[in-house]
């Protein structure tokens, strides 16, 4: 059993390690991963800079780019072309595939529970503790043994092998409300604040859904809003060039001076979407906290119907600490979209029982995996239906 996981590791993980960051030459850390105080006071008044934050010095349309189209006002679910060329089936492959960890561990852990068994106070136990080994937190893991009960108490049902199924059922309908994908709306272009701690999978999400949006013939434009970490930039720049999109950067730019250029180079040049990057930071540091907010502010100077997504990207790894980043963050931004990244690294997978029970912000997209194609856009059913 052990062997095979290894296996399965082994091939999904160590020769596909992070491309973007290979690319990149590792260069030494300018700071540390925190934003000192002074940087935000350093933030341009919005009316000084506009005129030196004109987008055209620095921003050379991309080929993807150059076409004029009105400005959206309707609105319009974003769905992967693969999703609607290769069907339901190749679509759920690579979600089955990336989830391959949490599902080794609930098909083991579940089949041995239910086999054979008597349905019974024990039994019920076991199954609690699956769940919260899962990641699944005590509320949703007590909603579900709950919901569980009543149904067999209900429908009499005497059968253990059949709670699979309940569970299977109990489950998609937690999850079914937080299955909301983004809806592009409002005046051009669309704007997407990218944001998380450190490492959470943020600029390699932003490459991924630079991709999902390209399928949807969007126009793009990055926004290189992480002015602290070394290389940062660069790595956002080898995804700018994978999907030939282009990143707006500037040498030595605060965060909000870097996204209002790209808004306004966007504006210009009517292009869909920005989407932009920010340095990852931990939500207990307050100062942090307070810049994040004051990007947001500035954005919002730049086009007042943005941000439009505020998009928290959080790693599946952290399991229960996702849930409390989720909580500081929202307090502090109302973030209006989730992005869980790495669920192909864990077998932590339930902590999506979890969002939806504590926090139940729509979980956008899930990252099962490293590669540009390697984010999906968030289903129940899908989803439960690759756990089992
Ligand atoms: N296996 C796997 N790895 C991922 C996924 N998403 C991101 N990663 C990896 O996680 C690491 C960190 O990703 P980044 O995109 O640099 O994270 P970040 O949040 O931008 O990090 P900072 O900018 O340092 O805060 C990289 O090695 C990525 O390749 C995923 O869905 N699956
Ligand atoms: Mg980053």
């Amino acid at each position: 059993m052990f062997e095979f996981l290894k296996k399965i590791i082994k091939k999904d993980s160590p020769e596909k390690k992070s491309a973007a960051k290979k690319e990149v030459a590792k260069k030494p850390q300018k700071k540390g991963p925190s934003a000192p105080k002074q940087k935000v006071s350093k933030t341009p008044r919005i009316s000084e800079k506009k005129e030196a934050l004109r987008p055209k010095q620095r921003f050379e349309p991309s080929p993807k780019v150059v076409e004029k189209k009105p400005i959206a006002t309707s609105e319009e679910k974003i769905i992967p072309k693969e999703e609607k060329k290769s069907g339901f089936f190749g679509f759920a492959d690579k979600i089955k595939k990336g989830l391959t960890r949490t599902r080794e561990k609930l098909t083991t852990e579940l089949t041995t529970l239910f086999s054979g068994k008597k349905i019974d106070e024990a039994l019920f136990e076991e199954l609690e503790t699956i769940l919260l080994t899962s990641d699944v937190g005590i509320s949703a893991t007590t909603y579900l043994l709950d919901s569980i009960r009543a149904s067999i108490k209900k429908n009499n049902i005497e059968n253990a092998d059949e709670i699979k199924g309940l569970l299977k059922e109990k489950l998609i309908e937690l999850l079914a409300p937080i299955e909301n994908p983004l809806v592009l709306k409002g005046t051009n272009p669309y704007v997407i604040m990218v944001v998380g701690v450190n490492g959470a999978g943020k600029t390699t999400t932003i490459g991924k859904l630079t991709k999902i949006f390209l399928d949807e013939d969007k126009s793009v434009l990055i926004a290189a809003g992480d002015t602290f970490r070394a290389a940062a930039t660069e790595q956002l720049q080898v995804w700018g060039q994978r999907n030939n999109v282009h990143v707006v950067s500037q040498a030595s730019g605060d965060p909000g001076a870097v996204i209002f250029d790209a808004i306004n180079s966007a504006k210009a040049k009517n292009i869909d979407i920005v989407i932009a990057d920010t340095a990852g930071r931990l939500p207990t540091q307050k100062h942090l906290i307070d810049e994040i907010t004051k990007v947001k502010r500035v954005i919002n100077k730049c086009h007042t119907e943005a941000p439009h997504e505020i998009l928290l990207v959080l790693d599946a790894n952290t399991g229960q600490n996702a849930i409390s980043q989720l909580k500081i963050f929202n307090e502090a931004l109302g973030i209006t979209g989730l992005a869980l990244t790495k669920l192909d690294g864990t077998a932590k997978g339930g902590v999506i029982a979890a969002i939806a029970k504590e926090q139940p912000i729509p979980l956008r997209y899930i990252g099962v995996g490293e590669s540009i194609d390697d984010l999906k856009v968030f289903n129940a059913q899908e989803y439960v239906d690759a756990l089992f």
